[in-house]
């Protein structure tokens, strides 16, 4: 207790215990410099350049807010500019790209942190035009997606925060007269330290994370997808109901939902994917990826949906597959009699369990390696992941896929059906209005409503609408893809001002009328009809 007491005393550096006489540089009063605002601003950015770096390995592993801003300077130098810089640099002209572009951002976040310390939000300014270069980078990349964007925002927000905090105690520093600033300056450098620790150590650690992305998007990029020996068939001609903001037919991939209990994306190396067929078979199989893809492959479009989905959700996509039929490689295995489940588990550990029943008939269930013409995105499960039709993703859709083992319902249980969810999850008949969006204003007339209807393997046969609880109309249905897909409809109406309460509901091809009864999506999907609020203005 006492040897502590001492030892903080030394530290303070005022008092020596009588040891010795303070020397002058400690008794003599310093002020802050511009040095030290300036460092303050570094260390801002810096931390704030890695909390996005961070969150972007979290979320966004295809697109980095650094990466994007590369990217984009590489794209706006001129070409005789990038020649002579290859010429200078040669193979290290990245290196060179990324010094360059550290010690602008450097200059100028030493300059944030000068003008933030004269005049309160200048050096914040200067930090949102940082963030706005982020958006703007980012924006121009192919996949950029809503969080890649948002993710430049959080890193400015964060640098602003550290700015204001560094700039806070630097000016109580400058506040505190006279000899007895000493603490109010120890306090700033110690702020400052301890940001510039955590900024490097969390710059190590996003940089070797971005290191692995770099290499499992360069493995990825080195994939070649074989055609399919099954194509798709070709989409009819009816599909697209033709209504203006209506999500597409075909879900592009950065629009694709995203769902998955994975706090980092599993980078897996696609030249050491093995998958393993186990448990109740007659034989044990490994798969490697090049004897996946010397396979004869299917293409097929299948609607997948979440079972989180709520009424009216956009949990729900549809993409063109590429792969193996899942029947295929259970027959090189044997599944022996008894076995009615097939858990299929993740390289990060998460699991799915599929009845047997329904990955061994006809229906297009597949270890998919491709989505809309080009291998699995990280984010979807590359480099191979289940897609079955007519289930909801948490029993079948397992993604970064790495063992199939045959067992049963009574032997094992599955990530989610441990955690109060159902064990089987055949998708709800369903169906939503997409347009008009609910609440927005139309104008008096005919008003167009537009929307989709599923029900995955078993198809719909009618979608029909009602206005205020009236009588149900029936909508044009266009024909889907398959029934494995979702259906666009559309309808058409006279509507005079007023309030409106509109509903949906689909019938599939069995003949199956939508339930109506509002449920929760636990345990097995919600139920109901959806309904929009439509305001007619005159
Ligand atoms: N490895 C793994 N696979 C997973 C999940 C997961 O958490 N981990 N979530 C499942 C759920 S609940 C759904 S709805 C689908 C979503 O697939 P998507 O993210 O490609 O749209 O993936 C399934 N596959
Ligand atoms: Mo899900």
């Amino acid at each position: 207790m006492n040897s502590a007491r001492q030892q903080a005393t030394h530290d303070d550096g005022t008092r020596h215990g009588g040891l010795a006489e303070p020397s002058a540089g400690e008794q003599r009063e310093r002020r802050p410099l511009g040095g030290h605002a300036a460092a303050a601003g570094v260390v801002s950015v810096a931390g704030g350049v890695v909390v996005g770096e961070l969150l972007a390995g979290v979320w966004s592993p295809s697109v980095s807010p650094l990466t994007a801003v590369g990217g984009a300077v590489i794209d706006a130098v001129p070409p005789a500019v990038k020649d002579w810089a290859v010429s200078l640099f040669g193979t290290a002209d990245k290196a060179a790209l990324l010094a360059g572009m550290a010690l602008v951002i450097a200059v100028l976040a030493a300059f944030a942190g000068v003008v933030e310390r004269r005049r309160r939000f200048a050096g914040l300014a200067v930090i949102s035009l940082f963030g706005l270069a982020g958006v703007a980078a980012v924006a121009g990349r192919a996949q950029a997606t809503p969080v890649a964007l948002a993710l430049p925002v959080a890193a400015a927000a964060a640098a602003a925060l550290i700015l204001r905090l560094l700039t806070r105690k630097l000016k109580a520093w400058e506040g505190a007269a006279g000899s007895g600033n000493a603490p109010a300056r120890r306090t700033f450098l110690r702020n400052l330290a301890a940001g510039a620790v955590l900024a490097t150590a969390g710059g190590v650690l996003a940089g070797t994370w971005r290191g692995t992305v770099i290499k499992i998007n360069d493995a990825r990029a080195r994939v070649a997808l074989p055609r399919a020996a099954e194509p798709a068939p070709a989409i009819p001609a009816g599909a697209e109901a033709g209504v203006e903001g209506m999500p597409p037919l075909v879900t592009p991939v950065n629009d694709f939902y995203r769902i998955d209990t994975a706090l980092v994306v599993p980078a897996v190396d696609p030249d050491t994917w093995v998958l393993r067929v186990t448990g109740m078979v007659q034989r044990e199989v490994e798969l490697t990826l090049a004897d996946l893809l010397a396979k004869p492959l299917t293409e097929r479009h299948i609607t997948i949906a979440c079972v989180s989905n709520p009424v009216g959700g956009d949990l729900i996509g549809n993409a063109r597959w590429l792969g193996w039929p899942v029947r295929e490689v259970l027959a090189l295995a044997g599944p022996v009699r008894g076995a009615d489940m097939v858990l299929s588990r993740s390289a990060d550990g998460w699991t799915a369990g599929t009845p047997l029943e329904v990955l061994t008939d006809n229906r297009d269930a597949m270890l998919a390696v491709g989505m809309n013409g080009g291998p699995l995105p990280l984010e979807h499960g590359f480099p191979v992941r289940l897609v079955v039709p007519g289930l909801y993703g948490y029993v079948s859709a397992t993604k970064w896929v790495t063992e199939l083992k045959v067992t049963t319902y009574a032997e094992d249980t599955a990530y989610w059906t441990t955690r109060g969810w159902s064990d089987h999850g055949p998708i709800k008949l369903s169906s939503r209005i997409d347009v008009p969006r609910s609440g927005r204003p139309v104008n008096a007339g005919t008003v167009t409503f537009g929307g989709i209807a599923w029900a995955q393997h078993t198809g719909v046969s009618a979608v029909e609408l009602r206005v205020n609880r009236g009588s149900w109309q029936p909508a044009e249905l266009s024909s889907g893809i398959s029934t494995d897909t979702w259906y666009q409809w559309k309808l058409s109406m006279d509507l005079t001002p007023g309030q409106y309460e509109v509903q949906v509901r689909a019938t599939d091809l069995a003949g199956t009328v939508q339930d109506e009864a509002s449920r929760p999506v636990v345990p097995d999907g919600a139920t109901g009809f959806h309904t929009v609020r439509v305001d007619v203005k005159s």
